[in-house]
């Protein structure tokens, strides 16, 4: 975020990247693999007019992060000249992956991390909050704290931890080898959590569709707020048939790549709940277009990491639900986003509100 300097109409000159391994507060284990460190690419977008517009983009994998790298720049380099403008910048980049079926995955994530770029860089150099510049205002959300897999201790530690803190909601992992290790998380959680708190369970794809409808019927009288991503995520005939069985919300979404899919998914009844992530669904601009297919569907949607972008995007969501509380970037920011009492309100300077900590930038960056 630079200084505002009163130009509406930005240009697009230059656009730099750094990869990062950002350390994380604690390690996420989840039943489909472990994330150690936070592979980040940061993105400067840099105008002619002296704005700078800044997002990151999430390489999931270590050994990813440097062809993610690559991507951002490559695909940025092809905007020098272009106008700051993102409806027409999301369909000039589209239009160049048309013939691979769309952008998805790394190169989808390149597109998005640039959309928020531009958003931020618009946001900044109107000198307001990247939620006003969407026709919303600051508003406090609902947020709740994001766990890996713990074991019961582990888990009834955290949950009362988060619980003392305000949180009104908290989510663990699950898909222990077997169901009497993910059922005695779950009661260990449940008890340390009071009553109103919500307590979310996430297997992370981990499970077949049989092994997924003895477990989730298992959980049924736990005291589960939704149960996450129990089957592959592209399954939505195994997720409508488990949504249709239970009576515990189906949540699905850090996997949608794009509005499209999120739509595909909410006509197949796949799930209850949403939780798109900014960057699988196509950046700011992705996300209003999901946010209005959430609205006409009535389904409740919450955010999924990318805290910071999340703190404004859920605020103009119409059926915003809860913020995930699960920090990659906090390490290498001067101001992370914070959460008090359980809520979190997207910062009032102007763009999304990301500054980089120049020296832990430099400390955790990949050369
Ligand atoms: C998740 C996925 C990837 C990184 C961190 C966390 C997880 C979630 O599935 O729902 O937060
Ligand atoms: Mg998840």
């Amino acid at each position: 975020m630079t200084a505002a300097s009163g130009t509406e109409a930005l240009t697009i000159r230059e656009v730099r990247t750094v990869p990062v391994l950002a350390p994380l507060a604690k390690p996420v284990r989840t039943a489909s693999g472990a994330i150690l460190q936070a592979p980040l690419v940061l993105i400067d977008l840099i105008t002619d007019e002296g704005v700078t517009g800044h997002a990151y983009v999430f390489a999931y994998q270590t050994s990813a992060l440097k062809a993610l790298d690559e991507l951002v720049r490559g695909v940025g380099a092809t905007l020098a000249g272009e106008a700051a403008v993102p409806f027409e910048v999301e369909r000039t980049l589209r239009s160049r992956f048309t013939l691979l079926g769309g952008p998805r995955n790394l190169a989808a994530f390149a597109l998005a991390g640039l959309d928020m770029a531009v958003w931020d860089a618009l946001a900044v150099a109107r000198g307001v909050p990247l939620v006003e510049l969407l026709g919303g205002r600051r508003k406090e959300l609902p947020v709740y704290a994001s766990f890996g897999l713990l074991g019961p201790q582990e888990a009834a530690a955290e949950c009362a931890a988060a619980a003392a803190a305000g949180f009104p909601g908290v989510k663990i992992k699950l898909g222990w080898p077997t169901l009497a290790e993910d059922l005695a998380a779950v009661r260990a959680a449940r008890q340390a959590l009071p009553e109103p708190a919500a307590l979310m369970v996430d297997f992370n794809q981990s499970l077949g569709l049989a092994e997924a409808a003895r477990r989730c019927r298992a959980l049924e009288d736990e005291g589960v707020y939704w149960i996450e991503e129990p089957v592959r995520c592209d399954d939505f005939a195994g997720h409508a048939a488990l949504a249709r069985m239970l009576d515990v919300p189906v949540q699905i979404g850090e996997n949608f790549a794009g509005p499209f899919e999120m739509q595909r998914a909410l006509e197949a009844r796949a799930c209850d709940f949403v939780m798109p992530d900014v960057q699988q669904i196509g950046g700011v601009t992705g996300w209003m277009r999901a946010a209005a297919v959430a609205q006409a569907y009535g389904c409740d949607c919450s955010s999924h990491i990318f805290v910071e972008a999340s703190a404004h995007l859920l605020a103009v969501t119409p059926t915003a639900h809860f913020l995930e509380h699960l920090d990659l970037a906090g390490r290498l920011l001067e101001a992370p986003l914070t959460v008090e009492r359980g809520k979190a309100e997207a910062p009032a300077r102007p763009g999304i509100g990301l500054a980089w900590d120049r020296a832990a930038v430099e400390r955790w960056r990949v050369h």
